[in-house]
């Protein structure tokens, strides 16, 4: 049951960082709302139409033929010319018959072209009668009021209805009104009463310890503030919680509310921004103004980067003016309003560098509480929560899964999970697997598998080599991440892939990177050793030691010539995209010795696949035939592979996960 939530809140927390959330409970009456005007409106219409048809006073239809033979034949009383185009035709035979209104009834009516050459034909037809079988012909104007006025009142309501319609679909939601009444007002989704209160708490929130002990002091602020306050001491106005993406800080900020037992307005940074100016600075003070009417209370800004983002950093862009005023509305709001109130602001983001300085100043988001990726032994207690709904087999360990999933958020591991039981379930298995759990990390790293795609003999094998290359440097450097498998099935995007398990540490040396770009170079190298020739193919991996080495040179002062400089910059106020931070003569002697790295390892690793081509050979003819293979298989072809228990190492030193890196 709390592990259903978990989940919720987990989908809760993607919502909220890409959605707008809406308000609760009003989408429906506001649905029935729109069918209600609908239906008044094609009422109203029927009922014009009908008025319409009383205009004319009844009769059977006739034509003026059938007409011309009644007067030949001297049947016809008398005729009625209604608005110069109906004729209504009243026979001698039935002189009494009355219409609905009282009024005499016409036997039978028709319509005429002009009244002139109607009344032409009628002489002539009656210039041989005697002057006293001569009908009369009476010209009547009617007037249809009804018709008239609903005529001018039809399209008027149709405008208002198309008007209202058009206001609802702007409100997005958000109650009878018409939105353009409510675009000042803030957009927080308020979770309050009984049904909508947050009931998640700190035990639905698996890992993130030290986040917890730190959040855990401002449920305590909320539930009792007299002790921190009849010492002297302020409450902090606000915390801000940094992390990546899907690690859980929406969840976190859920188990606050939920914990301390009061109301949570959530919203997120998006929702101040309008097309409209002044909206963004008319919101956070609603908000503001809601929030202290709930006192205590928390208010929750999901992504507040999209309002936070430091002042001025371009002045030649002016766009930013209303964000900058929603900005300064925010902090104004912070200063103003007194702690004991009990409104704690948390706020959350995953690029606390770019925030403007202002907010994080003490008296506004005082308190900076990081959220970190879990490390193995938190996630093996996500893993747990997000197992309990699963029928898992007993083969699944939750230890394992960790150890398979490395740099994973809590949301990667909810997904993961579900991901597995839809495989499983695909398969009409009656439980889920090990195999599908790994097919669904499989999955979530490399994308979707592509079997089908068409791949030529000639292309499979370029293929097979080059994912061999990878493989044979990898078992062979010593300072490369463990391999696990080696696959030449399409996935994603890629044709085929090497899969590592990379170690979870720290820091790393100068050795493991230059082995990581050795080993990244090899596919391209046996492409090259093997067929005499190279292919595009390796785009991804030049890509990728291009960066690492331009990150070795000019962040991590691993370059001779270069020396112990970095042009890192973790504040993030300095824009270097148009003025670099070094002089010209530096960006040469950069640019020079990404190469000699890039070429130096180039050369090492294509030595070290020269020396091994039976091997790699062995291995490249291996992948054709089995399509994928598992380092039992490279260890068959190259011998043990000296560090490759370093991970397990690690896992027996620290079993408890006291990061104690030597
Ligand atoms: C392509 N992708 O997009 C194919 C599907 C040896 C082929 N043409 O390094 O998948 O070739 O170790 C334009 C032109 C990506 C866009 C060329 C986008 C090349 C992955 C590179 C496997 N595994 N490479 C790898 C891979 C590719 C690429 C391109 C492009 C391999 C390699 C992509
Ligand atoms: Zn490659």
């Amino acid at each position: 049951m709390a592990n259903d939530k978990q989940t919720n809140e987990e989908k809760q927390t993607q919502n909220n960082e890409s959605g707008k959330p809406s308000m609760p409970g009003s989408k429906n009456p506001k649905a029935n709302n729109n069918i209600f005007v609908v239906y008044a409106i094609l009422l109203v219409a029927f009922i014009a139409i009908n008025f319409m048809d009383l205009g004319s006073s009844g009769g059977t239809k006739t034509t003026d033929l059938e007409f011309y033979r009644m007067l030949k034949s001297n049947e016809v009383e008398r005729v009625v010319i209604v608005n110069k185009e109906i004729v209504e035709v009243f026979l001698k035979t039935n002189p009494g018959a009355k219409d609905v209104s009282g009024g005499a009834k016409p036997e039978y009516t028709f319509n005429i072209g002009s009244v002139e050459s109607f009344e032409r034909k009628v002489d002539e037809i009656q210039s041989s009668f005697p002057d006293t079988n001569k009908i009369s012909i009476e010209h009547q104007t009617r007037h249809n009021y009804v018709a008239d006025v609903i005529g001018w009142i039809l399209p008027l309501i149709i405008l208002i209805g198309v008007w209202m319609f058009i206001m609802r679909k702007m409100g997005g939601g958000m109650g009878p009104g018409a939105q353009i009444f409510n675009i000042g007002k803030s957009r927080a989704k308020l979770f309050d009463n009984a049904e909508d209160k947050v009931k998640t708490n700190f035990n639905d929130v698996a890992g993130l310890e030290e986040a917890k002990i730190e959040i855990r002091e401002i449920v305590d602020f909320l539930k009792n503030p007299k002790k921190y306050t009849e010492l002297g001491g302020k409450i902090p106005k606000g915390a801000l919680l940094v992390g990546p993406p899907g690690t859980g800080k929406t969840l976190l900020a859920k188990a606050v509310a939920g914990e301390a037992g009061v109301p949570f307005f959530s919203m997120s940074g998006s929702d101040f921004v309008e097309m409209f100016v002044g909206v963004g600075a008319a919101r956070v003070r609603d908000l503001f103004k809601e929030a202290k009417a709930k006192a205590p209370c928390i208010v929750f800004i999901d992504e507040i980067d999209a309002i936070g983002r430091a002042r001025g950093k371009n002045p030649n862009m002016g766009a930013n003016d209303e964000r900058e005023n929603t900005l300064n509305q925010l902090l104004t709001e912070m200063d103003g309003f007194e702690t004991d109130k009990g409104v704690i602001i948390l706020a959350a983001t995953n690029r606390a560098d770019v925030l403007d300085k202002a907010l994080m100043r003490a008296g506004r988001f005082d308190r900076q509480i990081h959220v970190e990726l879990p490390d193995i032994n938190e996630r093996e207690a996500i893993f747990k929560v997000h197992l309990k709904p699963i029928k898992v087999s007993d083969e699944v360990k939750p230890e394992f899964l960790a150890k398979q999933t490395p740099g994973f958020s809590g949301a990667d591991i909810a997904n993961v999970c579900n991901e597995a039981a839809l495989i499983a379930a695909r398969k009409d298995k009656k439980s889920v697997e090990k195999q599908d759990f790994l097919d669904a990390v499989d999955r979530i790293i490399g994308g979707l598998e592509k079997r089908n795609k068409i791949i030529t003999r000639e292309e499979k094998r370029t293929i097979a080599f080059h994912e061999a290359g990878h493989a044979t440097l990898s078992w062979l450097l010593e300072h490369a991440h463990p391999l696990i498998k080696v696959t030449i099935i399409p996935r994603g995007k890629a044709l085929g892939a090497a899969w590592y398990l990379p170690e979870e540490r720290q820091i790393t040396t100068k050795e493991q990177i230059i082995d990581e770009i050795c080993a990244t170079l090899g596919g391209r190298i046996a492409e090259e050793i093997t067929f005499g020739k190279i292919s595009t193919g390796a785009l991804n991996d030049l890509e990728k030691v291009t960066k690492q080495a331009y990150a070795m040179v000019t962040y991590f002062g691993m370059s001779d010539k270069i020396g112990n400089i970095s042009f890192y910059d973790s504040t993030g106020q300095y824009e270097y995209a148009f003025s670099k931070p070094y002089s010209n003569e530096t960006a040469i002697l950069i640019d020079k010795e990404v190469r000699v790295i890039i070429d130096e390892a180039y050369n090492k690793a294509r030595e070290i696949l020269i020396k091994h081509k039976d091997g790699l050979t062995q291995l490249a003819q291996l992948l054709l035939e089995k399509e994928v293979i598992f380092s039992e298989d490279l260890e068959k072809i190259f011998g043990k592979r000296e560090s490759f228990s370093s991970q397990e190492h690690k896992l027996i030193d620290e079993p408890n996960g006291n990061q104690q890196n030597l």
